[in-house]
């Protein structure tokens, strides 16, 4: 029992040490530490993971105790003869009525208060007005769409800061291939993402930042670099960067030449960059790719060194990814990333 709780005391510390390195990096958590939430449904869900611990180390103290007791008490002694049994009970009706009643008794109130957190999880009313995003997804990546809004993007999430100054978030979970499951810790639990099934979560974030979240059900090879950005920001950073992400292109300034290229590939038949003729709907939406911070399911930093890699052999950086070599000369090459880049 010891060594156990010794090392519980050592992750915890850790834990601490970790997280007093990372907090100040750009508003960015870096650990996606479930005991320490910033939305409802993400704190309800702590406390009750507490209480539950609570209980159960109560329970496993109590037998351990009793256990030690026991083998101390009862080991055989010098003078006891080998040859007698213990004396052996049978039938004592008050040990057998605390034996059923007590674990009852514990699992009805585990049953209340875990009724109660799924009421406050599923059932809550997210207010008024809610804003409303639909995440589908994608052998290895996440869709984004907030339909209110007109956007349509991938992988990275913005929010608005909920409570006196904002509205929460509705997100509608889905899935057009295998399971996923939705899970940023710090603002809810997990909620599988289903073939033709919507699921509702809702969360009403209260500190800005950046929170991070992954795939939590395993859904084939790249399923670890399935990842996620949630940023929530005041609501009129929210706003604007709903505007940017809804704008179409500008397709008479936007690296004209680069564009010719990318048109002239198949990449338009799985990619789509609104206000032009590509229109794919198998890939994330590019639109705006050069806006965003990570490519790949919030593998790889979005740099033009990456995306040049990236768009030269996707199957090198992320095996077994849905999107195939290209097989670009390196004119083609060239042009395309440059396009690319410009889409901000
Ligand atoms: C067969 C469909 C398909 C074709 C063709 C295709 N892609 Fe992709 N592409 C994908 C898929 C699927 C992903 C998502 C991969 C992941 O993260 O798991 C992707 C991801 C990307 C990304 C990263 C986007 C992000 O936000 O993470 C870029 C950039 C990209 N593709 C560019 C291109 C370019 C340029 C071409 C043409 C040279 C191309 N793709 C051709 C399917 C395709
Ligand atoms: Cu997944």
């Amino acid at each position: 029992m010891a060594p156990a709780i010794l090392s519980l005391l050592q992750i915890g510390l850790l834990q601490a040490a970790l997280l007093q390195g990372t907090a100040a990096k750009s508003g960015e958590r870096r650990i996606t530490n479930i005991f320490e939430p910033f939305a409802t449904p993400a704190a309800a869900e702590r406390d009750i993971g507490l209480f539950v611990m609570l209980i159960t180390a109560a329970i496993f103290v109590a037998v351990c105790a009793l256990l030690i007791s026991t083998m101390i008490r009862f080991r055989r002694k010098p003078e006891d003869d080998e040859r007698q049994e213990p004396p052996q009970v049978y039938g004592s009706n008050q040990i057998e009525i605390a034996w059923t009643f007590i674990p009852l008794l514990i699992i009805f109130v585990l049953i209340g208060v875990t009724a109660r957190v799924i009421a406050v999880v599923q059932g809550a009313n997210p207010g008024p007005a809610p804003v409303r995003a639909r995440i589908i997804g994608h052998q290895w990546w996440f869709e984004v769409q907030f339909p209110e809004l007109g956007v349509a993007t991938a992988n990275e999430i913005h929010v608005p800061v909920a409570g006196s100054s904002g509205p929460a978030t509705m997100f509608q979970l889905e899935s057009v291939d295998v399971i996923h499951s939705f899970w940023v810790p710090q603002l809810a639990g997990k909620l599988d993402m289903v073939p033709n099934r919507a699921n509702t979560l809702w969360i009403d974030p209260t500190e800005p930042g950046t929170y991070l979240g992954n795939c939590a059900e395993y859904c084939g090879t790249q399923h670890a670099n399935m990842l996620l950005r949630v940023t929530v920001e005041p609501k009129d950073e929210f706003l604007a960067w709903a505007a940017a992400q809804k704008a179409s292109i500008n397709v008479n300034t936007q690296d004209v030449e680069g564009r010719q290229v990318f048109e002239s590939l198949s990449c338009v038949n799985c990619h789509a960059v609104r206000g032009t003729p590509a229109n794919g709907k198998f890939g994330p939406d590019l639109t705006h790719v050069g806006s965003r911070q990570t490519i790949a399911s919030g593998m790889i930093p979005n740099t033009p060194q990456n995306l040049r890699a990236w768009v030269n052999d996707a199957q090198e950086m992320k095996p077994g990814v849905l999107m195939p070599n290209m097989k670009l000369t390196k004119q083609e090459l060239d042009s395309v990333v440059s396009y690319l880049v410009s889409l901000k």
